[in-house]
């Protein structure tokens, strides 16, 4: 090339304005919409609507959009866009769509996949590990679910699972299915005999958890994107009925929490906008008319009874976030995540007490325990590194108990004097506390593998052995003997978060989760 020609193109490029970012819809329909779907409902790969996102900070989505994501399909296009065309479709991200999201009865059945008859299922176990000490453990590092033989610590099967699977899975009340639920929406039955998924469905964009019914016909499933309940039949997962989530007034809510609660064969759902609390029987022979403000939701064919898998209403002060019931059922222990707290009688449907919980209550991760005859409730806390242990007779906080830093769960036994803290949420995030409840003192910390996260208790059906996560991509599972703290076993595994034993959790140990 001529100096001069060259001297003219490199001014040409200089002078030249800088590229103009392309609009950022354009931008997300030619290089994400292929997998994330269109108007960003998540298809193969999740949604990308702002509830989808809140819990990764702008600096993040775009970091992800840059990089991509390890062990996903998730790749980075540093080479492909330019840093403002990232920074416009993070920017986009954040927005909610121009129009509403709708999740209707019509996506539901069109997600729908009955993967094998349910009739049709072996009636016995095609694996010879005891079925009742299985753990399903939830691998978040590259979506997978590994289920567990908890005699042998070894894997009995490993399969690849939804996007980002949030709370405990449910199991049926015989140990046999288990249902798991997405952030995106989708839940899925597992059969733990056959080792196969049975059924799929997507039943909204966002969800935020499931329960399954005592009697082991239904599940119930709680969104946040649309306001919905949607029952399943839990046999095959195929929706029964959506309930549209309002107040008397008529206002949304997103679901906060649901919950079975096996004497009162019934539902409790926690609302997060709207101060109420709904209690959904599916006792047939329920009462038709409750006392007090029962929803008209104009049932469907066969369920005329407005008593059954129908609504009644509590209406309280304060929304609620989380709860937790006391081991008869009749009350609920719930807080809203600025740690107001209230005891409600189910029965009576009102409010009988108040607890004092400060910071930022976990009332999903509360356990119950007896000492010296009393029984007490301990909650953990994702702010102040307190661990509230409160008299469940009185509803008096009888002590917080320091702990190394601010955790997301407790898990104890029956048969061990220890309850089990993380402090995930802090800088010792690799220490776990054994908290006596004898004493409700902390007895002994313990750091399996030190400058990681080690979180997330749970123990085998005896008490013996207590699984721990080490929560990092790679991590492990590592089994600690209860009583002499010696490591028995380590798993390879990605990033497992919560892991679940069959037996304490169908039995519904006072120191697990429910
Ligand atoms: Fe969870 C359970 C709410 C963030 C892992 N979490 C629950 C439950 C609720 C809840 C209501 C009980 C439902 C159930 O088990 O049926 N979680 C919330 C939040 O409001 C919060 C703080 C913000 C949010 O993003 O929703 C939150 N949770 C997280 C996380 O960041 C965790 C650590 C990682 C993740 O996978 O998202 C997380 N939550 C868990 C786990 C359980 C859970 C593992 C089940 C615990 C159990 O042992 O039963």
């Amino acid at each position: 090339m001529k100096p001069l020609l060259a001297a003219g193109l490199l001014f040409m490029a200089l002078c030249a304005p800088p590229a103009l970012s392309a609009n950022p819809a354009t931008l997300y329909d030619t290089h994400c919409q292929a997998c994330h779907g269109p108007g960003r409902m998540g298809a193969m790969a999740p949604a990308l609507l702002p509830q989808s996102l809140e819990r990764l900070r702008p600096a993040e989505v775009e970091s992800v959009i840059r990089n991509g994501r390890p062990a996903t399909q998730m790749a980075g296009f540093a080479g492909t866009l330019s840093d403002e065309d990232i920074r416009a479709l993070a920017g986009y991200l954040a927005v909610p769509p121009s129009s509403l999201p709708d999740w209707s009865a019509a996506d539901m059945a069109a997600s729908y996949r009955l993967l094998v008859d349910p009739a049709r299922l072996p009636p016995r176990p095609v694996h010879s590990a005891n079925p009742q000490n299985l753990f399903v453990v939830v691998e978040a590092g590259d979506h997978h679910v590994t289920v567990l033989d908890g005699d042998r610590f070894r894997p009995v099967a490993r399969f690849a699972s939804h996007f980002a699977l949030h709370g405990g899975p449910k199991f049926s009340p015989d140990g046999r299915f288990v249902y798991f639920a997405s952030r995106d929406g989708w839940v899925t039955q597992y059969d733990l005999y056959s080792l196969q998924v049975v059924a799929d469905v997507r039943v909204g964009l966002n969800t935020r958890n499931l329960a399954v019914s005592s009697d082991g016909r239904w599940v119930l499933v709680g969104n946040t994107l649309p306001e919905t309940l949607v029952l399943l039949d839990a046999n095959g997962l195929r929706p029964v009925r959506t309930l549209p989530v309002r107040d008397r007034e008529g206002r949304v809510s997103r679901v906060s929490a649901v919950y079975d609660a096996p004497p009162r064969k019934s539902f409790v759902v926690a609302l997060k906008d709207v101060p109420e609390l709904w209690e959904i029987s599916y006792d047939p022979a329920a009462e038709p008319i409750y006392p007090g403000y029962v929803h008209d939701y104009k049932m469907g064919e066969g369920i005329a009874v407005p008593g059954y898998l129908n609504p009644r209403v509590t209406p309280l002060e304060l929304v609620l976030d989380d709860f937790f019931f006391d081991p008869s059922y009749r009350h609920v222990i719930g807080a809203s995540r600025e740690g107001r707290a209230q005891v409600i009688n189910l029965d009576i449907r009102r409010k009988v007490a108040e607890l004092s919980l400060s910071g930022m209550p976990h009332l999903g991760s509360g356990i119950t325990f007896v000492r010296d005859g009393r029984r007490y409730m301990a909650t953990p806390n994702l702010k102040g590194g307190l661990l509230t242990v409160v008299d469940m007779e009185s509803w008096q906080t009888v002590k917080n108990i320091v702990l190394p830093g601010a955790g997301f769960f407790l898990r104890s036994h029956e048969n061990t004097p220890y309850a089990w803290a993380d402090a995930m949420m802090s800088p010792r995030k690799d220490t776990l506390a054994l908290i006596d409840k004898r004493t409700l003192e902390v007895a002994r910390t313990l750091t399996l593998r030190p400058g990681k996260t080690n979180a997330h208790v749970e123990f085998t059906r005896d008490g013996r052995y207590a699984l721990v996560s080490i929560m990092e991509t790679p991590g492990e599972l590592v089994v600690v003997d209860a009583t002499t703290l010696r490591e028995v076993a380590a798993l390879p595994m990605m990033k497992p978060i919560g892991k679940y034993n069959v037996f304490n959790k169908v039995t519904r140990s006072e120191g697990t989760s429910h």
